[in-house]
Formats: structure tokens, C-alpha cells, sequence
């Protein structure tokens, strides 16, 4: 989808709503915010919630820094969708900051942050009363999941308008979609490590501080060789890529990397 269109949708799916969540990675909150959605959403009257998701892959006390410091600006809740965790904090955030009844609720965020899985928990509560409503009318945006909320059923998806590394970064893009994912993967190592200096230890088994370096030991474990014999270094890229947007490459960045306290 064009950048423009994923946009568009974007516009709508505020237009249509009273209340928006932004959903943010617990991994990286901070890189995961969006500065023109969050404008958009108060140019339109509408109320925002930072809605920090996979909360199951960071420390609590990190997640509560970071609930601290945005809650200045928004309100600010942390949820793992996956886990069904603080789910009832999303309702009750609903439910306090909804300007009238049925308050309609819309999702919206970067790729990957978990949008489709959070619709699916609020739909989910009130199984029974889903009732996406057939046809391309408006209506068809709605999901009513009580008589008191109605889910706009079209997660808004952040367009990838940033570089190709700084979406790496977010967990925001498949590694398929890079022509080459070399460099990316140099990048986001180099983050990682600064991070957290045993990220590649702990999830590989591999104690390489060089990035490029890393991404050879990683091709050679895993027996990733080209025709010629070469290491096929692109592959390794590409796994460590893939590791971190399904989260099996687990590290995170706290307020303090951003000085923010
Ligand atoms: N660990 C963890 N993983 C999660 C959580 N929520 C979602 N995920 C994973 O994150 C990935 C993306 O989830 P989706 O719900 O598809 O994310 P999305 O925002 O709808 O992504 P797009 O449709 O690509 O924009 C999936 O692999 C999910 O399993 C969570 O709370 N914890
Ligand atoms: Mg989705």
C-alpha cells in the first residue's frame, strides 16, 4: 500500500473514532511513537491512549518508568495481547475516557506492534456479541463487542515512511521486503549490543561484539553456506531480523537511553 493511501486510512479510521489507541512495542516505546499520528488525533478532537503492548518481553519496573513519564502527555497503559495481561487496564481506559456511549475505539500504530491481536482481545471479551456487519458501508468499519463499545475494525497502520534501518529498529519490517538486509542488520546489531551486550550471547550462543563479525559466526552455526561455499552472511541478516519482529530476539531500551527520566 502507497504511503498516501496508508495514510488515508489513518484520517478515516480518526475521523470515525472517540477514542484512538496508539499501540506502541514495550521493546522500544519511545522509537514506536508516532509525532504526526498523535497530531492528527488531537487536530481531530479525539482522545488518545498509549496502549504499550507485549509488556510480557520487558521488566515491570522498566514498563512502569516508561507508563510514568508518558502518562504526562496521554494517558499510558502496558499490555501483553498475547498474554492476556492488563487487558482489564485497557477496558477500564476505554471505558474512563470515553466521551459518550457506544464510544468507538480505533487501533492504530506502527507494523507489527501487535495491532490485530489487541482487536482481537476486545473482541474476543464479548465473543458472543461480536457482529462485524456485513457490506462496504461505513458500518462495515465496526465491530460492536458490548452495547457500551464498538471496535473500528481497520487497524491504521503507520506507514513505513522512515529509512529502511530506523524500521528494522521498530520491528516494523520483514526481512523479505529488504532487496539487501546487510545493512539494516549491521544497524540494528550495533543497537542491539549497545543495549544490551549479551543480547547475541543469550539468544544464539554467540559472544561477537562486531557486527559483521556476528553475522558470520551466526551463518556458520547454523550451517548457512552459499553454492561457492561462502557463509551466506545475507541469510544470518535476515534471521536476526526476523528474531526481533516475532520477538524471539529479545532486548529493550529504557527512558534513560532517550534521556528521559
Ligand atoms: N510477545 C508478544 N508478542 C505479541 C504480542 N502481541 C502481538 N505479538 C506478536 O507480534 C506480532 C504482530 O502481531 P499483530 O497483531 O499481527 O501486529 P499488527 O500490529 O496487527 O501488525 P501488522 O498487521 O503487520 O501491522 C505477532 O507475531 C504476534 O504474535 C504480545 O503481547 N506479546
Ligand atoms: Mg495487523
Amino acid at each position: 500500500m502507497s504511503i498516501s493511501k496508508h495514510w488515508a486510512t489513518i484520517r478515516r479510521v480518526i475521523e470515525e473514532a472517540d477514542i484512538v489507541l496508539e499501540v506502541l512495542d514495550a521493546r522500544d516505546p519511545y522509537l514506536t511513537r508516532n509525532k504526526k499520528l498523535e497530531r492528527l488525533v488531537m487536530e481531530k478532537g479525539k482522545r488518545l491512549i498509549l496502549v504499550i503492548n507485549k509488556a510480557d518481553l520487558v521488566p515491570k519496573e522498566v514498563l512502569e518508568k516508561w507508563k510514568r513519564i508518558f502518562s504526562r502527555e496521554f494517558p499510558t497503559i502496558f499490555i501483553s495481547a498475547r498474554d492476556r495481561l492488563g487487558t482489564r487496564y485497557l477496558w477500564r481506559a476505554i471505558k474512563m475516557y470515553a466521551p459518550k456511549f457506544p464510544v468507538k475505539v480505533a487501533v492504530v500504530g506502527y507494523p507489527n506492534v501487535g495491532k490485530s491481536m489487541i482487536i482481537n482481545v476486545l473482541k474476543g471479551r464479548h465473543s458472543s456479541g461480536t457482529s462485524p456487519i456485513p457490506g462496504f458501508t461505513k458500518d462495515s468499519l465496526h465491530v460492536k463487542v458490548s452495547t457500551k463499545i464498538r471496535i473500528i475494525d481497520t487497524p491504521g497502520v503507520i506507514p513505513p515512511s522512515a529509512d529502511e534501518r530506523e524500521l528494522v529498529l521498530r520491528g516494523a519490517l520483514r526481512p523479505e521486503a529488504l532487496d539487501d538486509p546487510i545493512p539494516a542488520a549491521l544497524h540494528f546489531i550495533k543497537f542491539a549490543i549497545q543495549r544490551d551486550p549479551l543480547v547475541f550471547k543469550r539468544t544464539y550462543g554467540i559472544d561477537e561484539r562486531d557486527p559483521y563479525k556476528l553475522l558470520e559466526a551466526l551463518a556458520k552455526r547454523r550451517g548457512l553456506f552459499l553454492k561457492g561455499g561462502q557463509l551466506n552472511v545475507e541469510e544470518a541478516a535476515r534471521i536476526i531480523i526476523r528474531d526481533w519482529q516475532q520477538g524471539k530476539l529479545v532486548f529493550y531500551s529504557k527512558p534513560e537511553d532517550y534521556g528521559l527520566l
